[in-house]
């Protein structure tokens, strides 16, 4: 049977593509174009295709580009307009944010951190767009708000670094640099002004949300594709029917450390973990330098670190 399939079993049937339920009359329309790719098989669906793309998808992926662009062209002008020099130092490459002499004003010359603040502009306006068609995606087709909240605490992390933290502290020298070793340098240095930031309690749970979302995804995945053999991956069905696998997998963990997730409870555990990851670190970084400015002393202070 075709619907029987895990990561050991594929079958990729070839059939006409599957175009999806009818969209409600206020949506644009979708783009017929479909495809198929049997290594994307490999991993996961086949089917490439039909995309909604809608204005959202377009004006973010425009914004995105350009931002790229921006990125990439001071990039390349640092090089001095050498693709050797490029490849190279590209990885010391860094278009960073205007220096504290122009504090948080919006009219910096391009060169000297507006191409940055442009950057950021853009990228936020894709960011948003972004989300927004992740919402009207999942309202049109009836679906529950997980993902578009979800990926609402990655972007205020994203903003609390680039943009919120700057802003109250009054300076776009606060923002991270948009380069690979710069953002390194800078989240190294962030740690070492304000007092080493393993003592905000905020990065600890940010971290603690981390591990826990790997373990716990690791924990899943493993769950299900070892009951790949009983049909666990059809995971809905085993929800609101419990059958062999699911109870194979409830017993496994009751009987190897004394509780069980259910086969639902397991995916709001991941939610909430993955979600307070950037929660909590949003939290974090809007305390440093704003409410708090030496983590260590703060930790001595509420004798959480030793004096
Ligand atoms: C960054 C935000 C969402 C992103 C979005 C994407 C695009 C792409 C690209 C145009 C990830 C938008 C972007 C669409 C556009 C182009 C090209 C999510 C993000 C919406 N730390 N640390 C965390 C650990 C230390 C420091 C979090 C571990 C040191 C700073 C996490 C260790 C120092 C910050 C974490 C460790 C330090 C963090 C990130 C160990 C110095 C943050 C969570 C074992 C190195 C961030 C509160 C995340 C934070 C953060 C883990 C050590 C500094 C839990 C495991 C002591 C400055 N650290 N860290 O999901 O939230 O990020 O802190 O040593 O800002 Mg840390």
């Amino acid at each position: 049977m075709a619907t029987y399939q895990n990561i050991f079993t594929q079958i990729q049937v070839k059939a006409p593509p599957e175009m999806g339920i009818p969209l409600p009359a206020a949506d644009e329309p979708r783009t017929n174009l479909t495809g198929y790719n049997y290594w994307l098989g490999k991993i996961g669906q086949a089917q490439l295709g039909p995309i909604y793309l809608g204005w959202l998808g377009m004006i973010s992926l425009v914004f995105g580009f350009a931002a790229f662009m921006i990125i990439g062209l001071n990039f390349w002008a640092q090089a001095g307009w050498s693709p050797q020099t490029f490849m190279r130092e590209l990885f010391w490459l860094s278009l960073d944010p205007p220096g504290p002499e122009y504090g948080f004003s919006p009219f910096v010359p391009l060169n000297e951190g507006g191409w940055f603040i442009l950057t950021g502009a853009f990228l936020t306006i894709a960011v948003l767009c972004w989300w927004v068609r992740t919402y009207m995606r999942a309202k049109s087709l009836g679906m529950g708000m997980h993902i578009p909240w979800a990926f609402a605490s990655a972007i205020w992390l994203f903003l609390v670094l680039g943009f919120i933290r700057p802003l109250l502290l009054g300076s776009w020298a606060e923002a991270v640099p948009y380069g690979i070793f710069s953002h390194l340098d800078w989240t190294n240095n962030f740690s070492l002004i304000y007092g080493n930031l393993f003592y905000n309690p905020f990065h600890a749970l940010s971290i603690a949300f981390l591990y826990g979302s790997a373990v716990l995804f690791a924990m899943h995945g493993a769950t299900i594709v070892a009951l790949g053999r009983y049909g666990g991956e059809r995971e809905i069905e085993q929800i609101v029917d419990r059958g062999t696998a699911s109870e194979r997998g409830a017993l496994f963990w009751r009987w190897t450390m004394g509780f069980n997730a259910t086969m639902e409870s397991i995916h709001r555990w991941a939610w909430w973990f993955a979600v307070l990851t950037t929660l909590t670190g949003g939290i974090g970084i809007l305390l440093t330098g704003t409410v708090v400015d030496n983590w260590y002393l703060w930790a001595q202070e509420h004798h959480y670190a030793p004096s």
